[in-house]
């Protein structure tokens, strides 16, 4: 019990000296050495900035390419970008790559600027994916590194073949012998194909010339050949659009006409594609 009472006196003499070294006014100082730190962070492409000139460009032709990149550090610190021109979907050392410069004072903000480059294509051909490369002053590549972006079609080759129901190489068009009168008459080749084996898409018209028979006057006009649902003229008509490596069929048909002499009657069709 009598221990007890004096540790209570204790502290209270305990609180009184503290108070009194407060109110009179000590003071004191230390100082601490501190430091921070600011990481390298690796630039961003902002594919959805990407910009395009023309996706089909041919020998001599240019092309623009423009997009803005990020870096958390400041704009200044992206080094390099890079538009890569590739076969596949990956950045290999075989892809076409163009180099685009900083675009001066169209800075996006403190931390974006937009690159940019004309390029005029030449020998290069194919279609090919855009792909984008960055990197900074640190030489850490974009977060989003080979990112596509597009696709660009270069000198782009138009080609064609056109095959017989067969699938022999078509050279002539004919139809079956047949009475005066005769209509919806099939042609043997039927059903035709063409195929669009270039790197562009292509149209592809059809005409012709009236049918005749040597020593005789009289013809078949070209208007009762039919392609498909198109009576065919001297003058060429759309009958087909054709995406690369796509195809499509045709099938023609004649309309014989009535007191017409027998013999064998000539004439030309003519297709004619352009793209
Ligand atoms: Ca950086
Ligand atoms: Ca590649």
């Amino acid at each position: 019990m009598r221990n007890t009472k004096i540790c209570i006196v204790t502290a209270v003499i305990f609180c009184l000296v503290l108070t009194m070294l407060s109110a009179g006014g000590a003071e004191s100082e230390s100082g601490y050495g501190s430091e921070s730190s600011i990481s390298g962070v690796a630039p961003l492409i902002d594919d959805s900035s990407f910009f395009l000139s023309n996706t089909i460009v041919c020998r001599g032709e240019s092309v623009e390419f423009a997009v803005d990149i990020s870096d958390d550090n400041g704009a200044a610190d992206v080094s390099q970008v890079m538009v890569m021109l590739s076969e596949d979907g990956n950045i290999s050392d075989d892809d076409i790559s163009i180099q685009l410069a900083r675009i001066e004072n169209v800075d996006v903000d403190a931390t974006t600027s937009t690159f940019g480059k004309v390029w005029t294509v030449e020998g290069e051909t194919g279609l090919k994916n855009i792909l984008i490369g960055a990197k900074d002053t640190a030489n850490l590549v974009a977060t989003n590194n080979g990112v596509k972006v597009g696709t660009i079609e270069l000198n782009p080759l138009v080609g064609f073949d056109m095959k017989d129901g067969k699938g022999g190489v078509l050279t002539t068009i004919n139809f079956l012998g047949s009475p005066p009168g005769t209509l919806n008459v099939s042609a043997n080749q039927n059903t035709i194909q063409i195929n669009n084996t270039g790197g562009i898409a292509i149209d592809v018209y059809a005409y012709g010339t009236d049918f005749n028979m040597t020593g005789d006057s009289r013809t078949i006009p070209i208007s009762n050949v039919r392609v498909d649902g198109t009576r065919m003229s001297r003058i060429p008509q759309l009958i087909n659009h054709i995406e690369p490596g796509a195809s499509s069929i045709l099938n023609f048909f004649i309309d014989y006409p009535s007191a017409i002499p027998a013999g064998t009657y000539r004439g030309t069709v003519i297709f004619e594609i352009t793209t």
